[in-house]
């Protein structure tokens, strides 16, 4: 299988993220990407390549050209203001305010953030842009034949949705290739989003759509991350009504449960019929993960990654969360090998 992967992703290193009070080392470090690659390499899956530069098009398919405008030139203006530490948001557009874009970056910040635990520095951006076209290469290589193909990102995108950041998310990576695919021609893509959080970003991107299908494996939003959408009876609207599916799921959750979501969303998969799958692939579904709750082991990876093959449809894996850094490496090439018969 071929993966793309940019050295650019190191670009973003933060050096704070809000948790439980306090300013901690950030979960989404450069290290984790790293360690994928070095697996990556160890198994000799495929070729390696880095990515080639896409015009910002692309991702305005996707997001709001004033939000890229925004997260291009946040961190300039963060540092011009003087202020000591990294750009987080600390104020935001509550019930009953006005939704305007104030003039203050402090404004900004909370009109485009979802949520105050990731910060934005100098080269985030960068790390981003590299990041979204990682991505589109992979997907371009599927366009020129490949059956499938893994886009090694980082930072991930799930939780950005069309003017939104946050949940370490700037750019929507896998929204951004999915529409690559239905701009190339394909009729119908699945986006089905694996990671242990639910993809609030691509789900409302493609909220009221029938040519992308979004289907999601999550922990329950009342217990977890991103808390205010998720939920099972969230089935799309309008022209959407019905291709979108969330699967929920409570603490300690079991592979044979998390197996049995799977299974009811590959049928559901089956019946849409795409012409691509786009995996929204994130291992923080892992038994070890710091910051989540599910109990899959590293085998497991293995055997849903040979469900997923089992569709018989072309696949691009984008990868998202995962922070158990030293088996991060193996749980997502897992599914990758899983995928291929391995
Ligand atoms: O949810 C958390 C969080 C929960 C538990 C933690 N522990 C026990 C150390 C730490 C953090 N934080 C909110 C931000 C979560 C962003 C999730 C990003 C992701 O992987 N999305 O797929
Ligand atoms: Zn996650």
């Amino acid at each position: 299988m071929l993966t793309v992967f940019s050295e650019k992703h190191a670009l973003r290193d933060s050096k704070t993220e809000l948790y439980g009070g306090e300013l901690v080392p950030p979960f989404e470090c450069p290290v984790r990407a790293e360690h994928i690659l070095q697996r990556v390499k160890e198994v000799s899956l495929g070729q390696i390549i880095g990515p080639n530069h896409y015009e910002i098009e692309a991702v305005t398919r996707i997001h709001d050209a004033a939000f890229i405008h925004f997260l291009e030139t946040c961190w300039s203006e963060w540092e011009a203001t003087g202020y000591k530490g990294e750009a987080i948001a600390t104020c935001w557009p509550a019930r009953g305010m006005q939704q305007r874009i104030p003039d203050h970056i402090e404004g900004k910040l909370g009109y485009y953030a979802l949520a105050a635990e990731t910060a934005i520095s100098n080269g985030t951006w960068e790390a981003a842009r590299a990041s979204v076209n990682v991505a589109l290469t992979a997907q371009a290589a599927m366009r020129d034949g490949a059956q499938e193909a893994f886009a090694l990102c980082r930072p991930p995108g799930h939780h950005a949705a069309g003017d939104m950041f946050g949940g370490y998310c700037f750019i929507n990576n896998a929204a951004v290739a999915a529409q690559a695919f239905i701009d190339q021609g394909a009729s119908r893509v699945a986006l089905l989003d694996v990671d242990f959080h639910h993809g609030n970003g691509s789900q409302a991107i493609f909220y009221d759509r029938d040519d992308v299908m979004f289907l999601s494996l999550h922990g329950d939003p009342r217990e977890a991350f991103p808390h205010f959408l998720g939920y099972a009876d969230e089935l799309g609207q309008g022209k959407g009504e019905g291709f979108n599916h969330n699967y929920p799921m409570g603490p300690g959750t079991s592979f044979r449960t998390w197996g049995e979501a799977l299974d009811d969303a590959c049928r559901k998969i089956c019946d849409f019929a795409p012409d691509a799958v786009v995996i929204s692939l994130g291992v923080d579904t892992f038994e070890h993960d710091p910051i989540s709750f599910f109990k899959l082991s590293s085998d497991d990876f293995k055997r849903y990654g040979s469900s997923i093959s089992s569709l018989g449809m072309p696949t691009l894996f984008v990868m998202e969360g995962g922070y158990a850094v030293e088996e991060i490496g193996i749980n997502a090439v897992n599914v990758l090998q899983g995928y291929e018969g391995q």
